[in-house]
């Protein structure tokens, strides 16, 4: 039987992943952890266990007692937060890698998930559909830990035979979590205020164009690039995958065709220059072809839903 531990499980993308996974292996099969005990109550469908991943014992503790097959290793700083902390960034997002790739080796893990990012990219990449292998420069300490981390992803599987699989998000957008210290968060931000007939400041310009993709989709593609057959995965440092690319002008008209009241200001901070060094859209042929990747969604589906679901996952009251 697989036993998927997912590390990280309490933050946006994990919080809808692992469910994901509860429903496709089955609850017994999946053990949410995360450093933060506040996030338990998350994951009354399946056993929770607290986890900090820099506690590189207590996670071969857990990996033998619970006799693990399968990592999903989520816990990172993102771009913006990142910014603030460089150094505690490169710490964690390093040095949790490391030690999952290492434990991965000695304990015959089958198969890994780690997830790259747009942020690989730099200011001197092509920015219109940036291709798998286009120059790489980035600017920020995020994207140098992820660009560092594809590469050891390659030599642990080229060198140790470790089965680490790794897609680069884009901006992931969802309405079951929350987004926490990322450039793109505004893109989640904009339908809580929508929905609750608050006026948005938005931090980038109104042009700003950077590549998204709806939460569902992201799970999908994660899931569907782990039950591929190893031969299929060519690449091995990380796949780009392309949802839909927008600016934050273009998803408020398209929310305000549902809410048209809502209002949109613009006030640009230190993360304009983070969203101006990385790509507007991305080409993903690779992953279409390696392994039938497609993406469901664009912004016109991705807001119907939203603005349908939302208010009701987070009972939200119309004013
Ligand atoms: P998040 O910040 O929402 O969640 C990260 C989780 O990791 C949090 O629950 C946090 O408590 C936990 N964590 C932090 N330090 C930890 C530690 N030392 N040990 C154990 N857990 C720890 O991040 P997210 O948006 O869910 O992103 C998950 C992964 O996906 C990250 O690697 C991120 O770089 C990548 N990614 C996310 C996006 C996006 O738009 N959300 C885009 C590209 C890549
Ligand atoms: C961020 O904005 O930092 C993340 C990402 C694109 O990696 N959402």
């Amino acid at each position: 039987m697989e036993k998927i531990l997912v590390i990280g499980a309490g933050g946006q993308l994990g919080t809808e992943l692992t469910k994901a996974l509860a429903n496709k292996y089955g609850s017994d099969a999946v053990i949410a952890s995360d450093f933060q005990e506040s996030v338990r109550s998350k994951f009354e469908y399946c056993s929770f266990r607290t986890l900090n991943v820099m506690d590189r014992e207590a996670a071969a503790t857990l990996i033998k007692e619970e006799q693990i097959t399968q990592i999903y290793h989520l816990a990172a700083i993102l771009s913006a937060s990142g910014e603030k902390n460089p150094i505690q960034a490169w710490d964690l997002n390093m040095g949790g890698l490391l030690s999952v790739l290492e434990l991965s080796k000695e304990h015959n893990i089958k198969k890994i998930f780690w997830p790259s990012s747009i942020a690989v990219f730099g200011p001197d990449t092509p920015k219109v559909n940036t291709t798998q292998d286009a120059f790489k420069n980035p600017t920020t300490v995020y994207g140098i830990s992820k660009l560092a981390g594809e590469h050891w992803c390659e030599y642990y599987f080229n060198k140790y035979g470790v089965d680490v699989r790794s897609l680069r998000y884009p901006g992931l957008i969802g309405y079951k979590s929350m987004a926490g210290g990322g450039t793109t968060d505004y893109a989640v931000d904009i339908f809580h205020k929508a929905v609750n007939q608050e006026n948005f400041s938005c931090f980038l310009q109104e042009d700003t164009y950077l590549p998204m993709m709806y939460m569902e989709d992201a799970v999908n593609a994660t899931i569907q690039l782990m039950e591929a057959p190893a031969a299929a995965i060519k690449i091995r440092t990380s796949y780009n995958i392309s949802g839909m690319s927008f600016s934050p002008k273009e998803i408020y008209d398209c929310i305000k065709m549902h809410v048209p009241n809502f209002k949109i200001s613009y006030a640009p901070d230190f993360r304009q220059q983070i969203a101006d060094s990385w790509p507007k859209s991305i080409d993903d042929t690779a992953a279409k072809l390696d392994w039938g990747w497609k993406a469901n969604y664009d912004l016109t589906k991705m807001t119907g839903e939203i603005l349908t679901k939302l208010p009701v996952y987070f009972n939200y009251q119309k004013k």
